[in-house]
């Protein structure tokens, strides 16, 4: 892809600071944090300070001031050397800051942007339940007005920074008679559960945030991959909500989170390209000098055509996912094509990885090259922030409401 088509001098100066810090600061240590699944801590706090935890919201929120195109080139450059830190990314800006940036009235901005957007405190988004997945609209975490308050009950599963996160955008069910239209959006606090990680590099932790009686983190998840990645459960027990955190209008949230998830794909189609495009370079550095028969492997024909389709289908999903990208930043539709672009990207992470470990041979099974941990990461690109087959579903939608039109 030509760079002049999506990319001004700005975007190419992001793009090279980004690559360098994933070069110097993640590269180091993806794979012990990938081994302990330990959070990222340390390079939380740098990249709050390169104000990459707030990349696209205004200066006046204390965000980077940027656009959605910068965005999507750090989660991307971030992704091609660990995915855990391009999804901390994406999670903590589109998921947990984006419905207050939207959503949030100006006092609701003014508490909790600055906080996010700076890089203070981890942000979430619970919207997955243990029986609403894929069906988005079957909640069943309720919430129920009492005088000032309301109450929540429910558990949300799947949370990325349920446990390190301090503030969260919840889905509950304020009038289940109305179905998706009486689901709404709160805003709740709660202490990081890594208080000492938190203190020793000075982010993580804001005193000023309420801790919400009856709101706390369950069980942590053990995966397979996006291991530096927090993945947590979320418990409400009569949690007492203040009535001016909810967030937007009541019975607005499943339109608000449709919305939300829209962009959220953007930014996976962007990581999952990452994935690619790291497996990417590392199958053609390594087949470039292993040599089996005399000579390089990248020598015969059979291992150039792999790299080949790997290098035209990356070429493809850069097309799609900044095209989206830049959809969404002119405020055109773009909902077909970000779910395009998530759809196309993800198969494509988890295609390109499973070469790359094929390319390596041996080598690419063990600890000692990233292809296989790339292979781990990529797998959840085709569940997470919808799975393929949703991704289907709403592109089909749209072809047929096109064809309606
Ligand atoms: N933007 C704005 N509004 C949207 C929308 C979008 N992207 N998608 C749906 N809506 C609106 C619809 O227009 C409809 O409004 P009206 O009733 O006024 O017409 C309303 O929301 C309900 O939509 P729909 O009837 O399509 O809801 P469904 O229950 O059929 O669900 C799918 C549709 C399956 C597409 C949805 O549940 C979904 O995306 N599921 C996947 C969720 C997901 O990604 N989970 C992972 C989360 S990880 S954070």
């Amino acid at each position: 892809m030509d760079d002049a088509l999506y990319f001004s001098e700005q975007h190419l100066a992001t793009r090279e600071m980004v690559r360098q810090f994933a070069r110097d600061e993640v590269a180091p240590v993806a794979a012990k944090l990938d081994a302990e699944a330990k959070f990222p801590w340390e390079n939380i706090r740098k990249m709050a300070d390169l104000g990459l935890l707030g990349v696209p919201w205004p200066e006046e929120l204390g965000g980077a001031g940027l656009d959605l195109i910068s965005y999507m080139i750090v989660i991307n450059e971030l992704a091609k050397v660990d995915a855990s830190h391009g999804l901390t990314i994406s999670a903590h800006t589109t998921l947990g800051t984006s419905p207050i940036v939207k959503f949030g009235t100006a006092a609701q901005k003014q508490r909790y942007v600055p906080l996010l957007a700076g890089g203070r405190v981890m942000g979430g988004f619970g919207l997955t339940e243990p029986e609403a997945g894929s069906d988005a609209g079957g909640t069943r975490t309720t919430a129920v007005r009492k005088g000032d308050r309301y109450i929540l009950n429910g558990v949300k599963r799947f949370i990325t920074h349920g446990s390190v996160g301090e503030i969260f955008v919840v889905t509950a069910v304020t009038d289940r008679s109305k179905g998706t239209k009486g689901i709404s959006s709160f805003i709740l606090t709660k202490p990081t559960s890594e208080l000492t990680a938190a203190e020793r590099v000075g982010v993580g932790h804001e005193p000023s945030l309420p801790a919400i009686a009856g709101f706390r983190a369950g069980k942590k998840e053990d995966k397979l991959g996006w291991r530096a990645s927090d993945t947590c459960e979320l418990i409400m027990e009569d949690a007492e909500v203040p009535a001016e955190n909810l967030l937007g209008a009541e019975g607005q949230g499943f339109v608000n989170f449709m919305q939300t998830l829209d962009n959220g794909r953007i930014g996976i189609a962007s990581l999952s390209l990452g994935i690619a495009e790291g497996a990417f370079e590392q199958a053609l550095r390594y087949t470039s000098t292993r040599k089996q028969f005399g000579q390089p492997v990248a020598h015969f024909q059979g291992v150039q055509f792999q790299l080949s389709d790997m290098a035209t289908q990356i070429e493809a999903g850069r097309h799609l996912m900044f095209h989206a990208a830049w959809l969404a930043q002119h405020k055109r539709p773009f909902s077909k094509e970000a779910a395009m672009a998530k759809l196309f990207c993800s198969e494509l992470a988890m295609r390109a990885t499973i070469t790359a470990v094929q390319l390596h041979g041996g080598y690419g099974y063990t600890k000692d090259y990233p292809v296989e941990r790339f292979m781990r990461d990529a797998k959840i690109c085709e569940i997470g922030e919808g799975t393929s087959e949703i991704q289907r579903i709403v592109i089909a939608r749209h072809l047929l409401q096109d064809l309606a039109d």
